[in-house]
């Protein structure tokens, strides 16, 4: 089996990023009156990926989603958060899975470093989680609609046809043909320090980019990146930070080149319903919170930012800033776990 497989069904609802938010997957769920104990659903669902960390908990999001696939009412695309587990990298957010080695799992707080308030998995949780990731597709296809988590980039989604498994996807790499200037770059220590600012610097974002572009796993996962800026003064180009890193390279719009003409449906971008993210460059500027966008008007993200309730949380802020939403193939309708019932544009 290779790791781009087929929908097993047509008529689907599609969710969004969850991170850890048990309570708004449960109240989705039961909006879209799916009866977890029994393991029935009118339709199938299907999970863009990032089901963990950041939220309160990760193992019984991950438990729930197995039981569905198990039930066969649900299929699920690997993401870039359940990929970092696999590999067992220290990313913000994943010290309920990955032991940090180098001080607690901390974000930005209101008042300094605050610990994330997830439930700790225990070894035999996480060696079952283990095995259900690695049994995940990383995108699923049919004749009208296409699924991954963050970029369909035709190049590496033909390389994962070919492979079977994650330990032959992610040893590929493509070259990395050139060699950035990398004279005055900050170091990985001030890189990861949120509490110094630092400048941009265009060797650096370049690097970044390239590093990030160059693996094929982490396109499909992350997304292409691109330095922040070509051209101006470096010290007017704000470098934002973002889980963890300070962020020289941003996002690229893969989306106003994708020339496949069938649907495709994404999570990770952290998408809003009202205003626009914190200091942060926003891919979705211009672009409506319910519409579909790209090239052809293809395109639709379905993350709407649950994953930022960690955050609300320690500030005092309202939850419902970030949502969870299922969008219903082929309807293109949108269905939220908090009170709004509002609907997709339609092509
Ligand atoms: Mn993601």
């Amino acid at each position: 089996m290779t790791l781009v497989r087929p929908f097993l069904h047509d008529r689907v609802d599609i969710i969004g990023d969850i991170h850890g938010e048990i309570e708004a997957l449960e109240r989705l769920l039961g909006r879209l009156h799916v009866d977890i104990a029994r393991g029935r659903a009118e339709r199938p669902l299907i999970f863009v990926g990032d089901l963990v960390d950041r939220g309160p908990d990760s193992v019984a999001v991950v438990e729930l989603i197995q039981h569905l696939v198990n039930e066969k009412i649900a299929q699920v695309v690997l993401g870039n958060h359940e990929h970092n587990l696999l590999r067992g990298e220290e990313k913000e957010g994943n010290g309920w899975f990955v032991d940090h080695a180098d001080g607690a799992d901390c974000f930005p707080g209101p008042s300094g470093p605050q610990l994330f308030a997830s439930r700790v998995a225990t070894s035999d949780e996480k060696e079952k989680i283990r095995r259900f990731l690695l049994s995940l597709p990383v995108a699923l296809e049919s004749r009208e609609l296409r699924v991954v988590h963050a970029d369909w980039f035709p190049e590496d989604i033909e390389a994962a046809r070919e492979v079977g498994d994650y330990s032959a996807f992610d040893a590929l790499r493509r070259c990395a043909a050139t060699e950035f200037d990398l004279r005055g770059a900050p170091d990985e220590v001030a890189i990861r320090n949120y509490a110094v600012p630092l400048p941009y610097h265009h060797g650096l974002a370049c690097q970044h980019a390239a590093d990030q572009n160059r693996e094929p796993i982490r396109v499909l996962l992350s997304g292409r990146e691109k330095p922040l800026r070509t051209a101006g003064d470096p010290s007017e180009i704000p470098v934002p930070f973002l889980s963890g890193k300070h962020r020289f390279a941003e996002r690229a719009r893969w989306w106003r080149e994708d020339d496949d003409e069938r649907a495709v449906v994404f999570g990770h971008y952290w998408r809003r319903l009202e205003g626009r993210n914190r200091g942060k460059m926003d891919v979705f500027e211009g672009i409506d919170p319910l519409a579909w966008f790209g090239k052809r008007r293809q395109a639709f993200c379905v993350d709407y930012s649950v994953g930022k309730r960690f955050e609300a949380r320690a500030y005092g802020r309202d939850l419902r800033e970030g949502a969870l939403a299922a969008l219903r193939w082929p309807e293109r309708t949108l269905l939220f776990d908090t009170d709004t019932e509002r609907f997709a544009t339609r092509l």
